[in-house]
């Protein structure tokens, strides 16, 4: 049995009110600090038993953000103890210093993705991405003045956060709908977006609109940045693994008044899409930015070949 606090934060997490790939990876990390603490389990295979389970159930909430197994292989590879006691402190180290990676890689990141970005600039954004935040926030302290589109990201509208958050940093900010995205792309210097998972071919997965967005600004000739810090390179495509795009409920879409008007017709709801490598320009992470084919050095030294899943044993 999980605690209440762990199926807390996976009900929060499948719902969305906790939701964006880095805040995904820390909630869950978080979790699990918390699963060791409210454990009483009195030996360390006791105690790692309850760990495994409680990270199947967080595993087990949303399948595309590889930051969410990332962070749970961290906790579950990087703790040791020899008994319960000095494992439950070793899980709430090892946690402590995820989370302040975390908040390292995404300040780096954002210093390295400022330097893109000139007094000036103009960027459009799809979604709300911490990581690519992060490099306009950076930017703006360095004294650059950037203007910003904000799709407003149907069905659930995450834009609406990007564009309270980035009118805060002092950015001259314009909402538009998705499909309004073409008609503005000629005034846009970058397109900025986040990742859910950087596969070994440089292929960016991301909020679905991204790949259509990508496709469009190539042609408008307008560079394509994606911000990701490392934990969101999804280290199974490595050995050929493909990644599970999720698909949402059809009440995302259509409200259940409006059922009856629309008729009987399929409603597909993916969250995800695939955007190219050869769309896009960079990938920019906390250890440099990198040319989409070159994320593959990155992630074998991050990674290594091997990736195992804790929770499943
Ligand atoms: C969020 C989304 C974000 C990435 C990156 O999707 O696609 O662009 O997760 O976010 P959802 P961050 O709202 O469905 O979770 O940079 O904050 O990790």
């Amino acid at each position: 049995m999980v605690s209440e606090a762990v199926e807390r934060t996976a009900e929060r997490i499948a719902t969305m009110e906790v939701r964006g790939a880095a805040t995904i990876a820390r909630a869950a990390a978080e979790a699990l600090a918390t699963a060791a603490e409210e454990s009483d389990a009195d030996t360390p295979e006791a105690l790692r038993a309850d760990l495994r389970e409680a990270a199947r159930v967080l595993h087990d909430t949303r399948p595309t953000a590889v930051s969410l197994p990332n962070a749970l292989r961290v906790v579950l590879t990087d703790v040791q103890g020899e008994t319960a006691s000095e494992l439950r402190a070793s899980v709430v180290e090892t946690v402590d210093a995820f989370v302040a990676g975390l908040d390292a890689a995404r300040d780096d990141l954002g210093r390295v993705g400022a330097n893109r970005l000139r007094d000036g600039d103009t960027v459009m954004t799809h979604c709300h991405s911490t990581d690519a935040l992060a490099c306009v926030e950076h930017a703006v302290e360095d004294g650059k003045s950037i203007s910003a589109y904000v799709k407003e990201t149907r069905p659930r509208q995450q834009g609406h956060v990007t564009a309270h958050q980035l009118a805060e940093l002092g950015v001259d900010v314009t909402l538009i709908v998705d499909s309004a995205a073409h008609r503005y792309l000629d005034d846009v210097d970058h397109v900025l977006v986040g990742a859910d998972a950087v596969t070994a071919d440089g292929s960016v997965i991301n909020k679905v609109g991204t790949a259509g967005l990508a496709v469009s600004a190539r042609e408008r000739g307008v560079p394509v940045l994606c911000a990701a810090q490392t934990l969101k390179l999804h280290p199974d495509t490595l050995a050929g693994h493909s990644v599970e795009i999720e698909m949402r409920g059809e009440s995302e879409v259509i409200e259940a008044g409006e059922r009856e008007r629309v008729g009987d017709i399929e409603v597909a709801n993916p969250a995800f899409d695939v955007t190219p490598a050869r769309f896009v320009d960079a990938v920019v992470t906390e250890r440099g930015q990198f040319p989409p084919q070159a994320v593959v050095t990155l992630m074998r030294e991050r990674y290594g070949d091997a990736t195992t899943d804790p929770w499943a044993e």
